[in-house]
């Protein structure tokens, strides 16, 4: 099996990751304590069991069994004790293994140097511990994935940490994160200082990563579902939305972007540029819910929507490296697939042409509890630089005067860290808008060789290549 060991850092990451497991667990009949809702399970007498549809979920990649219940492979972390205290005495508080949850006593304070360097380093031996152990109940690991916000200390710092241990200590495993950058309006100052930092980090530890902007989803919330004052609740159920969707080839049988690292392979195709945008549909306000009725046409062209996407870029002004439709629900492939390809035609001034099949679908016949029919739209767009250069305007502004810096350097933090950040940020989004302009410049890309890919974690492609 293929397993995925999952870790929820901070606040946000461990919010948005129990909204997946709560979504998750939903769609394949796992209950609050664990146990397969199966025929002869009380809530199936109420009509909640969905029969052999899910005799074939592929239940070891998030799960491991122990008697008869399912545990998800989870590790929940923050510096404070609150969020944590929460999620055990919320719903899914018997879900997860007790010894996986791992707290100091007083958080980040909204400072990635704290998370990533003294209070946070405090505890990565404690957590790495808690992760060996989950590694060592698999079989065959694939890889991590993190939820956390990258605006705030502990998600963003600890959790830019342990990816970079996860990455020295399991060199050839994929990393994959859901990361929340902050809204234009949040109320900390400091969070484009903390991004700029952890997404530097990203840069070299992840494989691929998931941005979700606050800021987008708050307007989707707005403009799309008509609810002006969404709570976290509200939008991490969105989330949660969307990672079933991206996660659902991992989960349910199926060939294509069947683990992460086949995922990558078809939607990275330059190293440092794994970052992408992600779309959904449907999204409508529920009062117009009963007056829709999708067809595939519809909620494809809902799905490619910019104004669908969780991040606050417009596509139509970039172009797409590479791009993924990943449908569920009762519909035929044909039509996805015709659907998809005139998208493609007609706009092909939208997609890079040096790749020539840039354009993914696939279809899950399962679709999630309460819809007939979903669709995720993953996408490598050079538009993502406009993501990462509102931050970094942010980020300019005050490090331009040193506003604040007094708070990073006190934890031992040299200002030349936040130099380096910011040249690694603007190096991105060059390389991003290079692809973009057609300003590519061969010899600046050298063939990797052998060593390189696989300290980078590419040890089966260099081997499929012959490098
Ligand atoms: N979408 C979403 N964003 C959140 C949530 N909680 C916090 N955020 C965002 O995350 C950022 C703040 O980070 P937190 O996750 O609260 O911080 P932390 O990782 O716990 O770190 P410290 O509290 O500083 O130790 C801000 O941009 C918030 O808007 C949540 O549940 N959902
Ligand atoms: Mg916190």
């Amino acid at each position: 099996m293929r397993e995925i060991v999952h870790i929820s850092t901070g606040q946000c990451g461990n919010q948005i990751g129990t909204a997946f497991w709560e979504t998750i667990s939903a769609e394949h009949n796992i209950d609050g304590s664990g146990r397969r809702i199966v025929a002869d399970h009380p809530a199936a007498a109420a009509g909640t069991y969905s029969g052999d549809v899910h005799a074939n979920d592929k239940l070891d990649v998030y799960y491991s069994q122990s008697g008869s219940r399912y545990v998800p492979r989870a590790v929940l972390v923050d510096l404070e004790p609150g969020t944590l205290d929460n999620v055990k005495s919320g719903p899914l508080g018997d879900l997860f293994r007790p010894d996986n949850y791992i707290n100091a006593l007083s958080s980040a304070g909204n400072n990635w140097a704290k998370g990533y360097y003294t209070e946070g380093a405090e505890i990565l031996e404690q957590v790495m511990d808690v992760v060996r152990r989950e590694v060592e109940l698999t079989d065959s690991l694939q890889g991590f994935q993190m939820t956390h916000s990258l605006g705030g200390g502990t998600g963003s710092g600890l959790g830019t940490l342990l990816m970079t241990n996860l990455r020295d200590e399991y060199a050839d495993r994929m990393i994959a994160s859901y990361s929340v950058f902050p809204s234009i309006d949040s109320d900390t100052v400091v969070e484009p200082y903390n991004s700029v930092l952890a997404l530097s980090q990203l840069l070299e530890s992840t494989n691929e990563t998931f941005c979700l902007d606050n800021h987008a989803m708050y307007s989707i919330f707005q403009r799309n579902l008509k609810i002006s004052q969404p709570s976290y609740g509200d939008i991490n159920k969105l989330v949660a939305q969307v990672m079933s969707g991206v996660t659902t080839s991992l989960r349910y049988p199926g060939e294509l972007n069947s683990d992460l690292r086949k995922l990558a392979v078809n939607l990275v195709p330059f190293n440092r540029l794994h970052f992408f945008t992600v779309g959904y549909a449907p999204l409508f306000a529920s009062a117009a819910k009963k007056f829709t009725n999708l067809s595939v046409p519809e909620l494809t062209q809902q799905l490619l929507d910019g104004r669908n996407l969780m991040a606050g870029v417009k596509p139509t002004t970039g172009k797409y490296l590479t791009c993924g439709a990943f449908f569920r629900g009762n519909v035929a492939v044909k039509e996805i697939e015709d659907e998809m390809n005139k998208y493609r035609a007609r706009n092909s001034n939208l997609f890079v042409d040096f790749i020539p099949d840039n354009v993914q679908t696939s279809l899950c016949s399962v679709p999630p509890k309460d819809v007939d029919m979903t669709a995720t739209f993953v996408s490598n767009t050079t538009a993502i630089s406009q993501l990462f250069e509102r931050i970094h305007g942010h980020f300019e502004l005050m490090f331009k005067r040193k506003a604040f810096l007094h708070w990073f350097t006190f934890e031992g933090m040299d200002i030349n860290e936040f130099t380096e950040a910011e040249s690694n940020i603007k190096d991105l989004m060059s390389d991003y808008l290079q692809h973009q302009d057609n300003q590519f410049i061969p010899d600046e890309y050298e063939k990797y060789d052998d060593e390189e890919m696989i300290q980078e974690g590419y040890a089966d492609e260099a081997e499929a290549i012959g490098a």
